[in-house]
């Protein structure tokens, strides 16, 4: 998430979005995005991208604003190997789109990337199939940061469905 702005009323949008995920975050990704928004309209607002893994491998996710989030599959071959996930218009706390969740069935080995804006869009060459993601994640942050706004950039490789 990224509360709108740089200054101290954009962290109090990105603490409050953070106390709820906190509280429920148990709960789907449709009904976490609209306890947000109820909580977040005496704030300046927040764009935010969930994801979530079930039991069944499936990654859902939901995203409203611009925290972009990028799958690269294991498998090189696949069709896309690379895919930047939809997002919808809007801010959390201000106005919501009608909210769809979407959903991708994940390969062990795959790598889900979510990053802020304060991250350049051009970072998914760093993300190698092979690599340790913390590293990867350490280095999108050292060459691709812009400077001007805080950045986050979460990157993650899935192991294998549960149940196996
Ligand atoms: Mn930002």
């Amino acid at each position: 998430m990224d509360g709108l702005g740089k200054d101290i009323e954009a962290a109090a949008a990105a603490r409050t979005a953070v106390g709820v995920l906190r509280k429920y975050g148990a709960g789907s990704i449709v009904s976490l995005i609209k306890r947000c928004h109820r909580s977040l309209m005496m704030t300046r607002g927040a764009v935010m991208t969930l994801a979530a893994v079930d039991l069944r491998a499936n990654l859902h996710w939901l995203g409203i604003g611009n925290v972009e989030a990028v799958l690269v599959r294991a498998d090189a071959a696949a069709v896309p190997a690379v895919e930047r996930l939809r997002l919808q218009g809007g801010v959390v706390g201000y106005q919501l789109p009608i909210l769809a969740e979407r959903k991708r069935t994940l390969q062990p080995g795959d790598i889900l990337a979510l990053a802020t804006d304060g991250i350049q869009g051009d970072f998914v060459g760093e993300l190698r199939r092979e690599e340790n993601p913390q590293r990867m994640a350490e280095r999108i942050l050292e060459r691709h940061f812009k400077g001007n706004d805080d950045a986050l950039i979460l990157v993650a490789r899935y192991s294998r469905a549960a149940h196996e």
